[in-house]
């Protein structure tokens, strides 16, 4: 069976990641297919918009936990390498990618779960759904951007309690923090963040592209550099088809 599900409807690529047993924890196999499904996604016109989510009752429990073998004597295990071969190149995917990114937080997201979350780059989760990171109770940092993120969306305090800690965050208090952007009823989180991403997909997607770069590039930016981003950013956009029509229709509605 699949690990990673796509379709493709209204200009929306749906991505389901599909280990449900395991609440979609990954493997180097799932691994992949998500890469490929991003790749698709970053060179096909017909896609406008990616929704990430989760199979199942759980959105991602980080890494596959019972994929290495821990036992003493067994060779010495370097994260390193899945990190410098998985989870990094996701992450930068993710940001980088052309193309809003909505991610639909099922149900728990744990570890680089919850950080793959994080990169996304609208992120809406069900009321049951909650956020732990995980990695101190293995004696782990925060990998997959954790420690750029978290800082960043809900400051050194809670980003320390949280990753210290490793208490499950529920998706209302991640609303609450900032840490996310909003949280539906287990019932409506589907039609709600598909139709995010049907907004998304109907807009321009150039613009939504440029939108990411410079939000995303404000954290390292100073305020006269991210001035100077925004007018070459808003100088390329100033020339689309799109901006045209959009203030032609604004100027001809009845007022
Ligand atoms: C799992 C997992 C899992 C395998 C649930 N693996 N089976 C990157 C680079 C390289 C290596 C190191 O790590 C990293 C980044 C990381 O992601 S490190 C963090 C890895 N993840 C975790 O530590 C989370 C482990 N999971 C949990 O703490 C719990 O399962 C959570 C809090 C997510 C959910 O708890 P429950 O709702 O009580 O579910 P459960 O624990 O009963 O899990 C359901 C099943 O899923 C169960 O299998 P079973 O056969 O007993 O039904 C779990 O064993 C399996 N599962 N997470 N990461």
């Amino acid at each position: 069976m699949a690990a990673v599900l796509t379709s493709l409807d209204s200009g929306v690529q749906t991505i389901t990641l599909n280990r449900p047993e395991k609440l979609n924890a990954f493997t180097p196999e799932m691994h992949k297919e998500l890469r490929r499904a991003l790749e698709q996604a970053w060179d096909e016109r017909e896609i406008r918009a990616v929704l990430l989510t989760g199979a199942g009752r759980g959105f991602c429990s980080g890494q596959d936990l019972s994929e290495r073998s821990v036992e003493a004597g067994s060779a010495p295990i370097d994260l390193s390498v899945s990190l410098g071969s998985y989870y990094n190149p996701l992450v930068r995917r993710l940001r980088e990618l052309p193309k809003p990114v909505v991610c639909a937080v099922n149900g728990v997201a744990a570890g680089a779960g919850a950080n793959i979350a994080l990169a996304c780059d609208i992120v809406v989760a069900a009321r049951s759904a909650s956020f732990v990171q995980s990695f101190s109770r293995l004696g782990l940092v925060p990998d997959s951007g954790g420690t750029y993120f978290l800082p960043r969306l809900v400051g050194t305090a809670r980003a320390m309690g949280m990753t210290m800690l490793g208490e499950r965050i529920s998706a209302e208090q991640a609303e609450a923090w900032g840490l996310i952007w909003k949280t539906y009823d287990d019932d409506r989180l589907m039609s709600e963040a598909g139709a995010i991403a049907r907004k998304l997909a109907s807009g321009s997607t150039k613009g939504f592209g440029l939108l990411k770069r410079a939000i995303y590039a404000s954290a390292g930016n100073s305020l006269d550099a991210q001035l100077d981003l925004e007018r070459d950013l808003q100088r390329e956009l100033g020339f689309s088809e799109h901006y045209r029509k959009a203030v032609a229709e604004f100027l001809q509605k009845p007022k």
